[in-house]
């Protein structure tokens, strides 16, 4: 029997992801305490136009709204993230109700539905009170996250399908401790290492302080952002091994293995003797976790810096300002300009670097199952006079990044599902809302929300669970 290569089998989930402080708004409602990003979005210069998270799609208010949009394109999994802020506004301490009681309606009304709820607990909102007292350069704040952790596992745990701990904890160590353009805006590279290790141990804390308590019976996950690199001249080989250990195997290690990569040491003996590490550390961050989240939007080509003339860092971040998301030996490494087309974010479109980064994967870490939780593409749509948004860059870029899924799938991957980054346009960090990543279109004036024709064609995708059948009424 041949399997028609464009249907996706039975089981796997299709769903679409956001995250809090990109989505809900009412930064100031219902006892929510700051976070990093309304400090560091409220400071000029930070984020484009002086954008802000204050009411971002108002999906605070809107709930039920994007609930019923959510309901109508079919969604199996919804994957959104719970601001801690809102829950315990001082990081650790006090409860607040207000804050338990919305995310409470959110999730039954996902479940109404019939759509399973994946929740992560941290999203990059971190509370700024536990910024003042160092943030993630500073051990007390995994702590607090497991503290947190039981909080939302008592009150939603009989209701969640997924918990995962982490949203690529890449871009809060890096791009927030090192390079400076993400909350808290550090630009401290041994604090950056430090922020890693924070991480990595807020997930094993936190993942078992909500195994401890569950009265359901969710599945455990983390989801990070892997680098994919591909060589681009003299060095590529060993700019790409440079680039691995800081991006990826920096997380992999610990949580999968349960040790930090020997060269990943080496490479930033310079800047750090990693002497925050301490003993038992490691036994604590590696949990057996369900499934292994993987968000994935572009490659990287690199190769070593001859040291003549300017750098090149064409690494798909916000412009580097002093600060370096790649401290140590990886500071030798040039980004090349990407070949071929790219989305408006400036990253360039390369799908087999999905299917490639699967099987990888599937290939380091044999027995444990993945899930795409975030791919999709920031392009400029354009209203028609209609009012209809013909997004064709958009499903394009979808139906071959899901062709490609399905392609790992061919080649022996388990990958359990896909969520479409992202389900509303949104406040996309730094670049505030000049990227939108949507299949629904929101008119950030009035609110209003649009499906796009991306957002119709992944309707009959799930539907039909067959790009072919998708394909077929197009427009
Ligand atoms: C991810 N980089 O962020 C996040 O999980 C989302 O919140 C975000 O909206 C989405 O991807 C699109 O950007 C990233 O600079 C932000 O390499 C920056 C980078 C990677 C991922």
């Amino acid at each position: 029997m041949t399997i028609d290569p464009r249907v996706f089998p039975d089981g796997f989930v299709f769903g679409s992801a956001t995250a809090s402080y990109q989505i809900e708004g009412a930064a100031r409602e219902d006892g929510r305490g700051p976070s990093i990003w309304d400090t560091f979005s409220h400071t000029p210069g930070n984020v484009w136009h002086g954008d802000t998270g204050d009411v971002a799609c108002d999906h605070y208010h809107r709930m039920d709204e994007d609930l019923d949009l959510m309901a109508h394109l079919g969604l199996q999994a919804y994957r959104f993230s719970l601001a801690w802020p809102r829950i315990i506004p001082g990081g650790t301490g006090a409860v607040n109700q207000a804050g338990l009681d919305y995310y409470s309606r959110l999730i039954d009304g996902l479940l109404q539905r019939g759509i399973d709820p994946v929740a992560t607990l941290y999203h990059w909102d971190l509370p700024q009170p536990l910024e003042d007292r160092g943030g993630w350069a500073s051990r007390a704040t995994a702590e607090a996250f497991a503290g947190y952790a039981e909080v939302v596992d008592a009150a939603f745990g009989d209701r969640i399908g997924t918990w995962t701990t982490l949203n690529e904890p890449w871009c809060s160590a890096y791009l927030g401790y090192g390079q400076g353009v993400h909350a808290p805006g550090r630009r401290e590279p041994a604090a950056a290492l430090a922020a890693v290790h924070h991480l990595n141990l807020a997930h094993g804390l936190g993942t078992q302080a909500l195994r401890a308590t569950s009265t359901g019976d969710p599945r455990y996950s983390v989801t990070l952002n892997f680098h994919v690199a591909r060589p681009g001249g003299d060095g590529g080989e060993e700019a790409m091994r440079r680039i691995d250990a800081l991006a990826n195997r920096a997380f992999t290690g610990p949580m999968l293995r349960g040790e930090y990569p020997a060269d990943l040491l080496e490479d930033t003996v310079a800047v750090t003797d990693w002497s925050f590490v301490r003993d038992g550390d490691l036994a604590e961050i590696r949990q057996p976790i369900d499934v292994l989240g993987v968000n994935y939007y572009s490659t990287v080509t690199v190769r070593l810096w001859d040291g003549e003339g300017e750098m090149t860092r064409n690494d798909g971040h916000a412009p580097a300002a002093e600060g370096t998301a790649w401290p140590g030996a990886a500071q030798e490494v040039e980004f090349l300009p990407q070949p071929g087309p790219s989305t408006a974010m400036g990253w360039n479109i390369a799908p087999d670097g999905l299917t490639d980064l699967l099987v990888s994967l599937s290939e380091q870490f044999p027995d444990q199952p993945l899930m795409v939780t975030e791919n999709g593409a920031a392009f400029d749509d354009v209203v028609g006079p209609d009012g209809t948004i013909d997004d064709s860059e958009r499903t394009d870029y979808l139906r071959r990044h899901f062709l490609a899924a399905r392609d790992a799938l061919d080649r022996g991957v388990d990958l359990r599902g896909y969520f479409v980054w992202s389900l509303l346009d949104n406040f996309e960090w730094s670049f505030g809302y000049s990227k939108r990543f949507g299949i629904v279109r929101v008119n950030f004036d009035t609110l209003h929300r649009t499906l796009k024709a991306s957002a119709h064609w992944y309707r009959r995708l799930i539907a039909s669970r067959s790009v072919t059948v998708a394909d077929e009424g197009w427009r």
